[in-house]
């Protein structure tokens, strides 16, 4: 083939939501984390990026990356990472087998649209990075397992590496310094519990203050909190999620996600200066999801915030006239309340 032949693949990755939060590194160059996390794959018919990565010998100007119809940079060191790694795989096919074609040498073009509105503050480094990683493994044909692949979206964004497998998925953090064992495993497929249920409330459309990645380098260095959250309040949600989720049990999985975003946030309070990511709407969601459990007489929903005000919500299936119609009621009385959803088959297949 000619020095214009375009290689290309396309693939999608969808959005995670922790049940038990990721927040901390112990190296920021690999994004290893200080604990080990929990998330629910949500829908990729509702929320997912898709990614078609391309390369070829007639490509002028180095990599290249258009998010959202921008030209986004691919030169930070998270993105460079990944590059690299994928390239490292292609280049020892290459060198095995001289008849395929040199592909790690030609330039990269990625071009990744988002199907929800980047504006809505949703964590979409996770699908980005996770699609990212894929297309270009596609495209390279690399033999790897999703949970290879969740090593190198890790060095692009720490949860994407969740987002590369479906239904319930843990980030185990490892405790090797090069990395090689923090990936991410599936807890239990989305046909393990399948009636699971995201209301993804968006309570602001705003960019958030403070990024994760730095919000989260703050807290490490100076809440006295976090240390007793990686020590024991973290390992022990791990254990009571998995135990409820292979129960299949909602009101265990509800309290820990609940316990969990109250504790991650916490550690934001307890950072010096403080980050607070929650609002007054937020709050007031909080507060529809305790009127709506004390109102079923049991618990049928749950709430978690990431770094961010707007509210994620898990219910089951049969439970969802009692929690999505009583919580547009409650809320619908609250100051700045936009009645601005999204509706998710939480558990999917990556
Ligand atoms: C999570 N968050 O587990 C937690 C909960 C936000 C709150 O993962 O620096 O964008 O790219 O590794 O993955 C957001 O952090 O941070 C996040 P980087 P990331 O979903």
């Amino acid at each position: 083939m000619g020095s214009e032949t375009i290689y290309r693949a396309t693939t999608t990755a969808p959005v995670n939501i922790a049940v038990v939060k990721y927040w901390g590194k112990r190296d920021t160059k690999l994004n290893l984390p200080t604990n080990s996390s929990l998330s629910v794959t949500l829908s990729q018919a509702d929320l997912r990026a898709l990614t078609t990565a391309s390369c070829s010998a007639s490509y002028t100007g180095g990599d290249s990356l258009l998010l959202n119809g921008e030209d986004a940079e691919v030169t930070g060191a998270r993105t460079q990472a990944c590059f690299r790694e994928l390239r490292a795989r292609r280049a020892a096919l290459e060198a095995a087998d001289p008849s395929l074609p040199k592909l790690s040498a030609m330039p990269l073009r990625l071009v990744s649209e988002n199907n929800f509105p980047t504006a809505a503050g949703l964590a979409s480094s996770a699908a980005g990075f996770a699609a990212l990683a894929r297309a270009i493994a596609d495209l390279y044909e690399l033999p790897a397992s999703p949970a290879e692949l969740s090593l190198i979206a890790r060095q692009g964004s720490g949860s994407a590496c969740r987002s590369l497998f479906g239904g319930y998925v843990a980030w185990r953090m490892g405790d090797k310094a090069d990395g090689s064992d923090s990936m991410a495993d599936q807890v239990a497929d989305a046909s393990h519990w399948p009636e699971m249920r995201a209301l993804i409330l968006v309570v602001s459309a705003a960019k958030k203050g403070v990024s994760s990645t730095s919000g989260m380098q703050q807290t490490v260095e100076t809440s006295g909190l976090f240390k007793e959250r990686i020590a024991s309040v973290v390992p022990r949600n791990m254990a009571i999620m998995e135990k409820a989720i292979a129960e299949r049990d909602f009101a265990a999985f509800a309290e820990v996600t609940m316990r969990d975003s109250n504790s991650f946030h916490a550690t934001c309070a307890d950072t010096y200066p403080p980050i607070f990511y929650m609002n007054d709407v937020s709050r007031a969601a909080i507060r529809a999801v305790e009127q709506v459990n004390a109102k079923a007489g049991r618990t049928v929903a749950a709430y978690t915030f990431d770094a961010g005000p707007n509210a994620v919500i898990y219910y089951l299936e049969k439970d969802t006239a009692a929690v999505v119609g009583s919580f547009y009621h409650i809320l619908g009385a609250v100051d700045g309340w936009k009645a601005s959803t999204v509706q998710s088959l939480a558990t999917t297949s990556a």
